[in-house]
């Protein structure tokens, strides 16, 4: 029974899904859901993303929150569209939120969507919203062990950034146990090793996601 109604959540949400991802194609809207535990630096990530690639491409962002707006008012020094979602209580986004705030934006005007998802490595690579790509995002200071641990995001996403590598020498943090753990899980997956305080690294996913940017056109 449990599991029947779990499947109905899931195809109900997958079909909202193809449908936002439709849209999306047509207006030439680059999506990028980005997946981390809480902490690990999503909102850091994107103020130096907006910082780097503001003046170059028309952003927007979703912010998905439990209760508070915290993380858009970090945001909104940038001057681009964000909208928050608060899940209250919920521990990650679906198809159907994503499909109603679209609503908000002028997808004509916009080249790329971020989506930083609930603080969560579980339940957010389970839940299609649309976007084009996921991103993994993961802090040295968590372990060396969660691709290990929690396959199915590093399996889903396209690419993988590994944050915080300023504060390795103060951990026992292990960059081959690490790369040979995703390696195992996803081969050729591109894994971008920065600082998002320090900027460590930056410049190659800065690269990497103009690219993406441009070949969505
Ligand atoms: N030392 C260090 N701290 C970082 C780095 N990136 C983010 N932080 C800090 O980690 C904390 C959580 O970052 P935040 O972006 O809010 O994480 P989120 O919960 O995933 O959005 C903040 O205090 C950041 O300043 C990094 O590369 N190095
Ligand atoms: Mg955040």
């Amino acid at each position: 029974m449990e599991i029947k109604i779990m499947k109905n959540i899931l195809d109900r949400n997958q079909n909202k899904a193809d449908e936002v991802r439709k849209l999306l194609e047509l207006k030439k809207v680059l999506m990028v859901n980005v997946i981390s535990s809480p902490g690990a630096g999503k909102t850091t990530l994107l103020e130096r993303t907006c910082e780097e690639l503001g003046e170059k491409f028309r952003l927007g962002i979703v912010e998905g929150d439990i209760t508070t707006d915290r993380d858009a008012q970090r945001l909104k020094k940038y001057n681009i569209p964000i909208v928050v979602i608060n899940t209250e209580g919920g521990c990650h986004l679906d198809s159907h939120s994503i499909s109603k705030v679209l609503g908000y934006f002028d997808l004509d005007k916009l080249d790329v969507l971020f989506v930083e998802n609930v603080g969560n490595l579980i339940c957010p690579s389970q839940f299609d919203l649309g976007e084009t790509f996921k991103l993994a995002l993961v802090s040295t200071t968590e372990g060396d062990d969660k691709p290990d641990k929690y396959p199915m995001l590093f399996r889903e996403a396209k690419a993988v950034l590994l944050n915080k590598i300023d504060l390795v020498p103060y951990t026992n943090f292990n960059y081959n146990n690490f790369r040979s753990d995703l390696k195992k899980i996803n081969a050729n997956i591109p894994l971008f090793e920065v600082s998002c305080t320090r900027g460590d690294g930056l410049k190659e996913w800065f690269d990497w996601i103009t690219e993406k940017i441009n070949n969505f056109q």
